[in-house]
C-alpha cells in the first residue's frame, strides 16, 4: 500500500524508547501491521541497546549483525524504510578524526546489509564540549554540523540514494526556550547542516498535547526546512505506572503538509501499541478532518480480537473502559474520568447521599475491577504481561476506595480514620518512591510545595 500522494513522506515507527527492546518476532509483527496499515517507516534506535549509545564506538559481533540483517531484509522486503540510527553524543569528541572514523566503520557494517537511511541522534546528552572541540568549533551546533554533514557526504560517496536524519539537543520548544545547546543552536542548525539531512522534532514539549501550525510554521523558518515528528504522544518510559492506547490526536491534519512526516515513539510494551499505531495510519491518510475518538472507537473494533480469553469474553464496551482508563499522557478516556468524577464526588458526600449515589459508582468500579481480573484469562500472554502490573494496582485501588466508601456508608464522617482490612499494614502503597513523592505535595495546578511540616513519612 502506498500512501497517498507523496510517496517520500515518512510515516511509521520508532523504537527509540528507554527500557529493554522490542524482540525479533515483536518487530516483525510490527512490519506486518504497517504493511497492512499503510506505514513506511522504522527507525532503529532503542536508547537501552548497549551499542546504539554507550559502546557506540564499539563495531557489531557477527551475532549482532545477523539480528540487524534480518530486520533490514524484513524492512526491504516489504517496501519499509529502515532507518540505523546511532546516538554518539554521551561522549564523542566532536573534532576528532577518529571519532568519526568509528561512526564509519559502524555504517559500513549496516549499509552491507542493505541499509541506505542514517540517523546521527543527540537527544539526551551534555550539551557542553570538551577544550579541543571548544577551540575548533564556534559552537556546540557546529560541532555536531560537521559531524553530520561529513557523514552524510561520505556516505554518498558509497551509495547515492542513501536518506540522513538528526536528532538535535534541543529537540522540543521548552528545550530550545531554555538555552539548551547554546543561543542560536537551532538557527546554526538551520543555516550549517545540509538541507537534505532532515531534522527530528517532538513538538513545543517532550510529550506534546498539541502541535500546532503556528508553532511548525516558526520551526520551519528557522531550521529551513520541514522537521519531521518524532512524537512521544504514546510514549510511556518515563512513568512506569501508565501506558497510553488512546488515539493519535493534538496534531492538526494541516500539518500533513508542513512536516516530513510523523514517527511514533510508542508504548515499550509492544502488545499495547494496537490503537497507537493504527489511529496515527488512519491520520496520516485523513483528509482534512480528523475525530481522535471516532478513530479510537474504530481501532478498538479490531483490536478486540486480541483479547479473546478462555473464559468469559471480553466485550467492546469493556474495551473501551479499560482503553479510557489508560488513554492518553494529559487525558483521561470519557468512561475514565466519568468513573473519577463520581468518587471524587463521593468523597465529600454525607452518609444520606452517598447510600443513593454509592451503587451507581459501585457497579461500575466493579465492571472495571471484574475486567482486569477477566484480562488474567487472555490467549494472548505477551498483551496480558503487558498489562498485567497496571491492572493489577487498578484492580486494587478500586476495590479499596469501593471499601472506604462503603465504611463511609455505614455512617463515618469525612474525618475518621479508615483501618483498612484489606491489606497486611507496610504491604500496600509503600516504599521508598510513595515516600519520596509525598514529600513534595503536587498541587490542582500542577506546581509543588513542600508537605506542610517536614516529617518523617513512614515506611508504609
Ligand atoms: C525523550 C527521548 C526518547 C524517550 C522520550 C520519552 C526523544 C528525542 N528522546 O526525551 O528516547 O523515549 O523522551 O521519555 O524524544
Amino acid at each position: 500500500m502506498q500512501l497517498p500522494e507523496k510517496s517520500d513522506f515518512l510515516a511509521g515507527v520508532i523504537e527509540g524508547f528507554y527500557g529493554e527492546p522490542w524482540t525479533q518476532p515483536e518487530r516483525t509483527d510490527l512490519f506486518e501491521r504497517m504493511v497492512a496499515w499503510g506505514l513506511n517507516t522504522y527507525l532503529y534506535a532503542p536508547k537501552d541497546d548497549l551499542k546504539h549509545r554507550a559502546l557506540w564506538r564499539e563495531p557489531y559481533s557477527s551475532e549482532e549483525v545477523d539480528v540487524l540483517g534480518q530486520l533490514v531484509g524484513a524492512c526491504n522486503g516489504r517496501g519499509i524504510r529502515f532507518i540505523y540510527g546511532i546516538g554518539p553524543g554521551l561522549d564523542i569528541r566532536y573534532s576528532k578524526e577518529s571519532e568519526l572514523d568509528m561512526l564509519e566503520r559502524r555504517f559500513e557494517q549496516i549499509m552491507a546489509l542493505g541499509c541506505q537511511n542514517f540517523a546521527l541522534l543527540f537527544d539526551d546528552i551534555p550539551d557542553v564540549m570538551d577544550v579541543a572541540d571548544a577551540q575548533q568549533f564556534p559552537s556546540f551546533a557546529s560541532a555536531q554540523c560537521h559531524v553530520a554533514n561529513t557523514l552524510l557526504l561520505w556516505a554518498r560517496e558509497r551509495c547515492t540514494s542513501v536518506r540522513f536524519f538528526f536528532c538535535p539537543t534541543p529537540y522540543c520548544g521548552r528545550m530550545a526556550e531554555a538555552g539548551l545547546g547554546g543561543a542560536g543552536y537551532l538557527s546554526t542548525i538551520g543555516r550549517d547542516l545540509l538541507p537534505e539531512i532532515e531534522v527530528f522534532w517532538t513538538g513545543p514539549e517532550i510529550i506534546s498535547r498539541e502541535i500546532t501550525v503556528a508553532h511548525i510554521r516558526e520551526l520551519q523558518g528557522i531550521l529551513r526546512r520541514k522537521p519531521l515528528i518524532w512524537d512521544n504522544l504514546h510514549a510511556n518510559d518515563y512513568d512506569g505506572r501508565r501506558f497510553f492506547c488512546g488515539p493519535y490526536s493534538g496534531r492538526p491534519p494541516e500539518l500533513l503538509n508542513m512536516v516530513s512526516g510523523f514517527l511514533s515513539n510508542p508504548n515499550n510494551e509492544f502488545p499495547l501499541n494496537f490503537v497507537p499505531l493504527r489511529t496515527l495510519a488512519a491520520f496520516i491518510r485523513c483528509e482534512g478532518r480528523w475525530e481522535p475518538r471516532e478513530a479510537y472507537l474504530a481501532a478498538m473494533k479490531e483490536w478486540l480480537p486480541y483479547f479473546a480469553t478462555i473464559g468469559q469474553p471480553v466485550n467492546e464496551e469493556d474495551l473501551i473502559l479499560l482503553g479510557d482508563s489508560y488513554y492518553l499522557p494529559h487525558q483521561e478516556g470519557p468512561e475514565a474520568e466519568k468513573l473519577y468524577e463520581s468518587a471524587s464526588r463521593l468523597l465529600n458526600q454525607s452518609p444520606e447521599v452517598l447510600k443513593d449515589e454509592f451503587p451507581a459508582f459501585q457497579r461500575k468500579s466493579a465492571r472495571l475491577r471484574e475486567l482486569c481480573v477477566r484480562i488474567t484469562e487472555l490467549r494472548y500472554r505477551r498483551l496480558f504481561y503487558a498489562l498485567s502490573r497496571r491492572t493489577w494496582e487498578l484492580r486494587e485501588e478500586l476495590d479499596f476506595l469501593e471499601r472506604y466508601l462503603r465504611f463511609r456508608t455505614a455512617g463515618a464522617g469525612r474525618q475518621e480514620a479508615y483501618v483498612p482490612d484489606s491489606h497486611l499494614p507496610g504491604t500496600y502503597r509503600g516504599g521508598l518512591v510513595p515516600r519520596l513523592q509525598r514529600l513534595l505535595r503536587r498541587k490542582s495546578d500542577g506546581t509543588y510545595l513542600p508537605e506542610p511540616e517536614p516529617q518523617n513519612i513512614a515506611l508504609s
